[in-house]
Parts: structure tokens; sequence; C-alpha cells
């Protein structure tokens, strides 16, 4: 007899692996066979829900060092000279579900948790520095259209565009969806970005608006859309595969980590509204400043444990750093830990992977599965006479910043330049060389290709006509010769799915 005895959960060595208890050897099965019972319905209880959005991903364990000097413009301690800190990065696609494969045209998530000294600190963005919306309450009908009909179970370029077309402010996030950037070659050559933007605050009190950016040391490498649907294929894990072997051999991928900071001031007369999702902010008027080097250096040990159960929020800042008057931002801070409450538990928090570094002293208590408790005499309820924690407001660091106060529902803005298009049209045709458009127009007019209504599609003409007229004439150029031939149609992948 060895050590190593299988037992049940409580820990009774069970009498076997294989043979469940039955009344001589074709009879009924015991229902009182406590571990068959036990084995069956653990399995069944194995999978959580999987995010309603960001289902398939990755992820590992890293470092992030300070190299540059920020110290002007965040007291965060994260963020000083010198300083290292634990990290966990999960990259993901947005629209697939768990067994999606990663080689889907999407935009991808860029989630990095930072275990400080002074709590977490998640940045939660993507691979574009931009979104497709610019308030959080029209996302979860951003989500249903690219997810699937329910009726067929199928994704559906109708919807996709429809909503697109009906959603102008979304015109500068699907150029780069529909560009080289929605096909990474992997999670290590793509860079990041927090996209929002933020706020820091420094050790005199003072206020700056500040946007992240990762740029990935491994260079940005694309592939064609030929190459994706191969891989998705061939490996649905390729990104998931190539990040777990990179790590493994001890070729860890690194990122430059830099920030644009705007004066706080600047935000009020700036030329476009500078809380704005789906603007960037030009680096001839604010450039990159370094601030440090993350580089990831070590894989899970277990999938589920550490990278499915990882919960990131933008809510979860620190001292020195806080959030800025973006409508999304501000859904997003309440839809995160909402989102973690329910897919991993009340208490997602306690879990090694959650668990910050920095201790935890509050009030909250109870709930399903907390194993951590204080002493039986601590005060549970503030203020007390008994010793418990007090908050500290000169020790939270907090920001702020002016509001008119009028309560209203508009998307008005006070910027000369707030527009849906400009932005768009600047990347087709300033930043995209001959080749990229080409590949572009080819994308496009595969996915508008699988439009089915015809005012859709023409309000998908229309859209890449406003983009950039010359792109417009050519997608519908190559849209009326498609529906020429008899199986033209068919030419086009759809590329979008
Ligand atoms: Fe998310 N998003 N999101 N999102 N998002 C989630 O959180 C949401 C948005 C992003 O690696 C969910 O725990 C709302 C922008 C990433 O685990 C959910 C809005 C950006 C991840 C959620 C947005 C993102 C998520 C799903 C509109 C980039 C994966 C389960 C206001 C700047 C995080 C969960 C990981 C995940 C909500 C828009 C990035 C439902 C309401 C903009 C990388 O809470």
């Amino acid at each position: 007899m060895t050590d190593d005895y299988t037992t049940t959960q409580t820990g009774t060595p069970v009498a076997s692996d294989a043979h469940s208890l039955t009344a001589g050897r074709d009879g009924v099965t015991a229902l009182h066979d406590r571990y068959l019972v036990e084995k069956l319905a653990q399995f069944n209880r194995e999978r959580i829900p999987e995010r309603i959005v960001h289902a398939k991903g990755g992820g590992a364990f890293g470092e992030f060092i300070v190299t540059g000097d920020v110290t002007a413009y965040t007291k965060a301690a994260v963020f000083q000279p010198g300083t290292a800190t634990r990290t966990l990065q999960r990259f993901s696609s947005v629209a697939g579900e768990q067994g999606s494969p990663d080689t889907w045209r999407d935009v991808r998530g860029f989630s990095v948790k930072f275990y400080t000294t002074e709590g977490n600190y998640d940045i939660v963005g993507n691979n574009t520095p931009v979104f497709f919306i610019r308030d959080g309450i029209k996302f979860p009908d951003f989500i249903h259209s690219q997810k699937r009909l329910p009726g067929s179970g199928l994704r559906d370029a109708d919807m996709q565009w429809d909503f697109w077309t009906l959603s102008p402010e979304s015109a500068h996030q699907v150029t780069y969806l529909m560009g080289d950037r929605g096909l990474p070659r992997s999670w290590r050559t793509m860079p990041g970005y927090g996209s929002h933007t933020y706020q820091w605050i420094n050790a005199a009190g003072e206020r700056f608006w500040v946007k992240y950016h990762f740029h990935s040391l491994q260079g940005n490498e694309e592939i064609t859309g030929v190459e994706a649907e191969q891989l998705a294929g061939a490996d649905a894990d390729h990104y998931r595969r190539d990040l777990y072997e990179a790590i493994e051999r001890g070729d860890f991928p690194a990122w430059r980590v830099s920030v644009q900071v705007m004066p706080y001031e600047d935000a009020k007369t700036y030329r476009f509204n500078p809380f704005d999702l789906t603007k960037v902010w030009p680096h001839s008027d604010y450039p990159l400043i370094e601030v440090g080097i993350h580089t990831l250096n070590e894989n899970p040990q277990n999938f589920f444990a550490e990278i499915e159960q990882a919960a990131f929020s933008p809510a979860n800042t620190v001292p020195g750093i806080d959030i800025s008057p973006d409508k999304m931002l501000m859904a997003r801070v309440f839809s995160y830990p909402d989102a973690q409450r329910y897919r991993v538990g009340t208490n997602y928090n306690e879990l090694p992977v959650n668990r910050p570094v920095a201790p935890v002293h509050n009030y909250s208590q109870d709930g399903a599965a907390r194993h951590g408790f204080k002493p039986a005499d601590a005060p549970v309820y503030a203020p007390n006479s008994f010793g418990g924690p007090s908050a500290q407001p000169e020790r939270a660091g907090e920001g702020s910043w002016e509001s008119d106060g009028a309560l209203v529902r508009s998307a008005a803005t006070l910027h000369a330049e707030d527009d849906d298009f400009g932005q768009a049209g600047a990347l087709y045709r300033e930043v995209f060389d001959d080749a990229a458009r080409a590949r572009f127009l080819d994308t496009i007019a595969g996915a508008v290709g699988g439009v089915k209504r015809e005012d859709i599609r023409e309000r998908a003409i229309q859209y890449w006509t406003n983009v950039d007229a010359s792109l417009g004439r050519a997608l519908r150029d190559r849209l009326d010769s498609a529906s020429q031939t008899p199986d033209g149609a068919a030419e086009y992948v759809g590329v979008a799915e």
C-alpha cells in the first residue's frame, strides 16, 4: 500500500476508481455509492460561465520594472523609478466563445494586473487604442450584433454591419479591425493600449490625463486572411500555444510601456473631446514618455485556477491613479466586478490569483465560499470604538474633476473637432501603406459582400465613403463586379467572422 491513494473530497479512502457499486454484476447501481455520486456531481460543476466577452484567451505571470521617471505626474508606488512589481497578463479575443479559433479576425484583449504594494492595479485594454462606441449603454447591443443570431445560432454579417453603420462612431475601430491589426501573428507580436484616458495624481496633488501604450519588443507582426483561416483549422489554439511555448523555452516576451500625458487644464479646450474612446491623441500633441518594461516570464501552473478565474477590472486603481469622465470607463468600473461576482463568485478576490499582496482591511464579511476571517473580537462595523480600520483620504490619493452638475443624456460636447470619421480616414490614408490599403479593401469587400439586405449593404458603402471617398468608390466597384459573376459572392470569405 502506497500513500498515494484515492479519497473522497473529505479525505476518506475510496474502494474503487473504476467500478460502481451494483446489486450483483448486472444489477442496479446503488445510490449510496457516495464516491460515484460525488465524482459525477463534482464533474458536472467543473465549468463556470465563460466571460460574456473575451471568453477565449490565455495568459502568464510577469514582472514590470520602472525604467523611466514619471514622478512628476503620479505618486503611484508601482510607477516610482526602479520599482519591480509582479504581474499577471491575459490576452483574449472578443467575440468568439471559449473554443473558438484564436485567429478569427477580431480585436484582442490586453489585460495586465499589477500586484502592487498599494493594492492591485489593473489595466484592462485592447490591441487597439480606440473602441467601437463611446457610451457604455450601447455595449450589450454592440456585443449581441457581433455574436450569434438567436434562432440559427449563426454569426451574421447583416447584424454586424447594421449595428456599425447605424453607429458611425464605430468607424475608427472598424478600420483597425478590418486592417492588419485584426490578425496579429501572435499575442507576443502585437501592441497593447489602456485605450481610455485615465487620471494620474502626483505627490503635490496635481492632476494629469494619461493614455497607456505597450509596444512589443518583439515587433509588430500580422498574418494574412488566408494564413489566419488555415491556422483556424490547423491549430485553433495558435496564440495560446505560441505564448506558452515561448515562455517554456525561456524566450520571454516584453513590452515597453509609455504614456501620453495631457495637463489637466488642456482637456477643457483641446480640439476634440480627450475622453472620447473613439479617438487617439496625436503624438505630435502629446509625445510618448517611457515608464518601464513589462516582461512575461512564468506560465500558469493551472489554467483554470489562474487564468480562467482571473478577475481584471478597470475599477482596480491605486493611490495616484484614477479614472476620467469617459462614459465607457464609468460603465466599465461597474460592470467588471459585477461580472466577476456572477462568474467566479462573491468572494472572487480571495482566490490566490486575485488576492492582493497589499493587506486587506475592511468590514466586508461572509458570502458564498468565504474562507478568510478576522479574529473573533475584531469590530464588524465602522465607525467603532474598538480599533478597527478607518479610511485615510490622504492615503487613498483619489482624483477628481469638475462637472456642470446637471443630469442629461447627451452626446453633445463643447469641442470643435468631434466627429466620427476624421481619424478613421487619417488611419486609412496616412498610417496604412499601399499594400495595407489593398488588403483592407479586400477585407471589407469580403465582409460587406456577406451582407444580404440591400439597404444595409448600401449604408456600409456610404460608411466607407464617409471614411474616404475613393475607398467608398473602390468598394462599390468591387461589390458590383462580384455581383455580376454568377457565383461571385463565393469568392469572398466571411472575414468578419
Ligand atoms: Fe470589456 N468586459 N467591457 N472592454 N473587456 C469584460 O469582464 C464591458 C471594453 C476587455 O482578460 C467582462 O470579467 C463593458 C473596452 C478585456 O479577463 C465584462 C464595456 C475594452 C476583457 C466587460 C466594455 C474592454 C473584458 C466580461 C463598455 C478595452 C477581458 C467578463 C462600457 C479598452 C478581461 C469580465 C480578461 C471583459 C464589460 C468595453 C476590454 C462583461 C460594459 C472599451 C480585455 O465585464
